[in-house]
């Protein structure tokens, strides 16, 4: 199996990712933790990072690019993979179909989409601020990163669709139900 998680900020992709890795065995490749983890260790990639991202726009294509050709191209990805926060515009998705046939990989099979009313979005990340306190996750910030995904990540769905491989899923639940709509969903 090799999907694609789309969704707005929030919508939980995070979150299922994590439970489908559980449930598929395979390995999930999230752009969002990778860029994270840079900023925490304070590489250089982080370093340019950062900034745009607490501002919760979108990195630069090439360095997210190259995150995920790395992990792609490791072992474990080769029986399938999850992509999480990955194409988020349709640029990065046509690189990636390229990068899967460079690496003699099959192309993507399914692109989940997590469907969530913008509210329920705000109301999810104003909570996980609490907890967490992302820089990222603040009101105004969060709208602009609504508007962005609208802007640029929602049309990836019209690019799926004419493949055949879109699977929207009703994001709003209990995290077990979400999950299982969406195992339903991929047959
Ligand atoms: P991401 O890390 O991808 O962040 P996100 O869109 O906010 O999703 P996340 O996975 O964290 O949240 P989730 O939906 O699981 O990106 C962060 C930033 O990195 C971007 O703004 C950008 O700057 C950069 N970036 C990443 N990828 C990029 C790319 N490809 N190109 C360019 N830039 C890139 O869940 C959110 C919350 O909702 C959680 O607290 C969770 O507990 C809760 N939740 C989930 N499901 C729920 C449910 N059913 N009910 C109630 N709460 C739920």
């Amino acid at each position: 199996m090799r999907m694609v998680l789309l969704g707005a900020p929030g919508s939980g992709k995070g979150t299922q990712g994590e439970k489908l890795v559980a449930h598929y065995g395979i390995p999930k490749i999230s752009t969002g933790d990778a860029l994270r983890a840079a900023v925490a260790a304070g590489t250089e990639l982080g370093r340019k990072a950062k900034a745009t991202m607490d501002a919760g726009q979108l990195v630069a294509d090439d360095i997210v690019i190259g995150i995920v050709e790395e992990r792609l191209a490791q072992d474990d990805a080769r029986k399938g993979f999850i992509l999480d926060g990955f194409p988020r515009n349709t640029a990065q998705a046509q690189v990636l179909d390229a990068m899967l046939q460079r690496l003699g990989q099959p192309a993507v099979d399914k692109a989940v989409h997590l469907a969530v009313a913008d509210e329920e979005i705000i109301k999810r990340l104003l909570d996980r601020a609490q907890k967490e306190g992302r820089a990222d996750d603040k009101e105004d910030v969060i709208r602009r990163r609504i508007d962005i995904y609208n802007a640029e990540t929602h049309p990836l769905l019209d690019y799926y669709r004419a493949q055949n491989k879109v699977v929207t899923v009703d994001g709003v639940g209990e995290l077990d139900t979400v999950f299982d709509r969406i195992v339903k969903a991929l047959g």
